[in-house]
């Protein structure tokens, strides 16, 4: 069996964290991830038939049974996690019963998930079901794309629309645009719910007054997702109460949408 603390995945989930806490995205015990693994990869590190305890997620997932999941703990703070991953991550598989999580590594002062386990899986399942390549859901508190939900209309047209004509890079990394959130209550089955229907259509979908989350394939698609729609946000929050003399025109957005032949959102432009 090789050293679980050399797996890839565990430096994955180390590394981004730390970025993310450095950024200032991730204040105290802001912020979670989950990462779905490839079954025989973990099984190169740990006995999959070792279970160290088993605890309720409250919720049915059936559609994840038998799958493996690296997520970031409850209460835990990234600062944290690069130090001391075994005690601020965890590795848990869906149980055959769908409501279940089968702890195999992690938590090791008895923790458990993010509170927020719901709105993950529930949008592991979302985006699984429009693109089979999904592994990671991420959810920060970046400071200007939360700024932005202060002043902002939160609609997602005019939202995305905003962020599109901040820079010329938006749109091809975001062209499926971003859905939005009224203020809800946070780590409820109710807001995972919301969260998943809205990552049906979208890999970004903002809280208002708290957040965003975002979905990829990998750590570089879903961080770079983020990342994007911060740096735009940034843009907004530097000049919106400027006025502005050079702005991306819908046809400006046009034009890249054929020069990088953007699958984007064509009823977001006028
Ligand atoms: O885990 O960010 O949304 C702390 C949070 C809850
Ligand atoms: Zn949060």
């Amino acid at each position: 069996m090789k050293n679980i603390f050399d797996a890839p995945f565990i430096r994955e989930m180390r590394a981004v964290t730390a970025n993310m806490y450095r950024l200032g995205w991730d204040e105290r015990n802001g912020g979670n991830i989950s990462y779905m693994l490839d079954e025989n990869e973990v099984a190169e590190y740990l006995d999959l038939n070792s279970v160290i305890r088993t605890i309720p997620t409250g919720f049915d997932a059936k559609e994840l049974i038998g799958k493996i999941f690296i997520v970031t703990g409850t209460g835990k703070y990234f600062k944290n996690i690069d130090s001391d991953p075994e005690n601020n991550l965890g590795i848990i598989r869906i149980a055959g019963d769908g409501t279940t999580a089968e702890l195999l590594w992690g938590y090791s002062d008895g923790g458990r998930f993010t509170s927020e386990l719901p709105a993950h899986l529930m949008s592991h399942i979302s985006r699984l079901s429009v693109n089979p390549e999904n592994r990671i859901i991420m959810h920060c508190h970046p400071d200007n794309t939360l700024a932005m939900t202060q002043v902002h209309e939160m609609d997602e047209r005019k939202l995305t629309r905003t962020l599109w004509k901040q820079m010329t890079e938006s749109i091809v990394v975001f062209p499926d645009g971003i859905g939005v959130l009224p203020w809800m209550v946070c780590g409820t089955n109710e807001i995972g719910k919301a969260t998943a229907e809205k990552m049906k259509k979208y890999r970004l979908v903002v809280w208002t007054l708290h957040g965003i989350y975002g979905a990829g394939k990998d750590m570089d698609e879903t961080f770079g997702l983020i990342e994007t729609v911060e740096k735009a946000a940034i843009q907004y929050m530097l000049t919106a109460h400027l006025p502005k003399v050079n702005t991306i025109t819908d046809d400006n957005l046009r034009a890249l949408a054929k020069a990088f032949n953007l699958d984007y959102r064509k009823d977001f432009l006028d």
